[in-house]
C-alpha cells in the first residue's frame, strides 16, 4: 500500500486506535500523524485517542496534540484505524463512519481489514513494525523512529516474544539508526513501575494459586482488594505477563474487576496454551500467546471454564 496514494485527494486526515491505547496504538497513531504531516503539509492530521498511559505519552514524540474528544459533527476525508479494527475506536468511532477514505493498518490475527484499504498481517509483531516499513528509511526521521520504536518495544515484550521476526530486528536497526536514545525508551516504557504498580504486583504475587500441576497460574482481584491499595488502571497493567514468569507455568490469568461485576481477564502463555482461543469464548481477541476479555457479572463460572480449556489444551 503506498499511503500517499491512497490519501492523495484528502485535506483532512483522522487517525485512531483502539480504547485502552498502549505502546504499540500510541506509537503507531503518533509515527503515522508525524509522518502524515511531514509528506502531506497541504493535510490536516489528527489522532484520536483515549487517555495514554503516562510513560508512553512521555516517550512517544508529539503527543502532546493528540486529541481526546471529536468536535461536533466534524467530517475528515480520510480515517486511519491502527492496531485495531472500527467497533474498538470508541468514541472516535462516529469519524471512521462518516470518512469517504478508510485505511486499516493492523497485526492482530482476529482481524480480517475493517476498511477499504487494509495491510493486515497477523504474523507481525507489531503495528508499528508494519508501519516502519510502509514509510521506509527515505521518509523516516528521529521523531517517527522513536514513536515506531516505542510500539515494537511494547508488542515484542523487547523482542522476547515469538512474533519477533529477523524482519523485526531489522527494522528495529533501521530506526535505532536515527540516533534517538532507545535505552531511555525502553527502561521507561517497558521496565519502569510507579510505587503503587510495584506494591499492586506485591499483592497479586500473593494472591496467586498455581493450579494444574505448577502449569497454570491464576490471581484475582476484585474491587474490594484493589480499594484496600489504592489500584488505579494503569498499576495493574503486565501482572499476567509477570506472572508468567514462574517456573514451570505455561498459561497465565490475571482477573480484575473494573467495575461492580465487569471483570477485565488477561491470559498470556509460553508455549502450548492458545490464549486467543479461549479470549474468543467470552467475545475477547488478542494473539496466541496474549489475549483479553471482559466478563459481565460471576466470575467463577468463568474461571472454570477458562480452567478447563487450559487444562485440555495443556493434555492435548
Ligand atoms: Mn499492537
Amino acid at each position: 500500500m503506498v499511503l500517499t496514494e491512497v490519501l492523495r485527494d484528502c485535506r483532512s486526515i483522522a487517525v485512531g486506535g483502539h480504547v485502552n491505547p498502549d505502546g504499540d496504538c500510541a506509537g503507531a497513531c503518533m509515527g503515522m500523524a508525524l509522518y502524515l504531516r511531514k509528506v502531506m503539509p497541504e493535510a490536516r492530521v489528527d489522532v484520536f485517542l483515549e487517555k495514554l498511559p503516562p510513560e508512553v505519552e512521555r516517550n512517544v514524540p508529539g503527543t502532546e496534540s493528540v486529541l481526546h474528544e471529536v468536535p461536533q459533527d466534524a467530517v475528515y476525508d480520510a480515517f486511519i484505524v491502527l492496531d485495531a479494527v472500527n467497533g474498538r475506536l470508541g468514541f472516535s468511532e462516529p469519524l471512521f463512519d462518516r470518512a469517504r477514505v478508510t485505511v486499516n493498518i493492523d497485526h492482530h490475527v482476529s482481524n480480517s481489514g475493517c476498511a477499504a484499504h487494509n495491510y493486515v498481517d497477523g504474523y507481525a509483531g507489531s503495528t508499528c513494525e508494519l508501519i516502519a516499513e510502509l514509510i521506509g528509511k527515505e521518509d523516516m526521521d528521529a521523531e517517527i523512529a522513536q514513536a515506531l520504536y516505542v510500539g515494537i518495544v511494547t508488542d515484542t515484550g523487547v523482542f522476547q516474544y515469538p512474533s519477533t521476526s529477523e524482519k523485526t530486528m531489522r527494522t528495529a536497526g533501521m530506526l535505532m539508526s536515527f540516533g534517538f536514545d532507545f535505552s531511555k525508551v525502553v527502561r521507561e516504557v517497558f521496565f519502569l513501575m510507579t510505587p503503587l504498580q510495584m506494591r499492586m504486583r506485591g499483592a497479586a504475587f500473593e494472591r496467586a494459586e498455581l493450579l494444574l500441576g505448577g502449569r497454570y497460574i491464576l490471581c484475582v482481584m476484585d474491587r474490594a482488594l484493589q480499594e484496600k491499595y489504592g489500584a488505579d488502571r494503569d498499576s495493574l497493567d503486565s501482572i499476567s505477563s509477570e506472572l508468567l514468569l514462574t517456573e514451570g507455568v505455561d498459561c497465565s490469568v490475571f482477573a480484575h474487576e473494573t467495575e461492580p461485576g465487569v471483570w477485565r481477564v488477561s491470559m498470556r502463555s509460553v508455549k502450548i496454551v492458545d490464549v486467543v482461543s479461549i479470549a474468543c469464548l467470552f467475545d475477547g481477541g488478542g494473539h496466541t500467546r496474549a489475549a483479553g476479555c471482559t466478563v459481565y457479572g460471576a466470575i467463577e463460572p468463568a474461571l472454570q471454564k477458562i480452567e478447563k480449556e487450559v487444562r485440555q489444551q495443556l493434555h492435548a
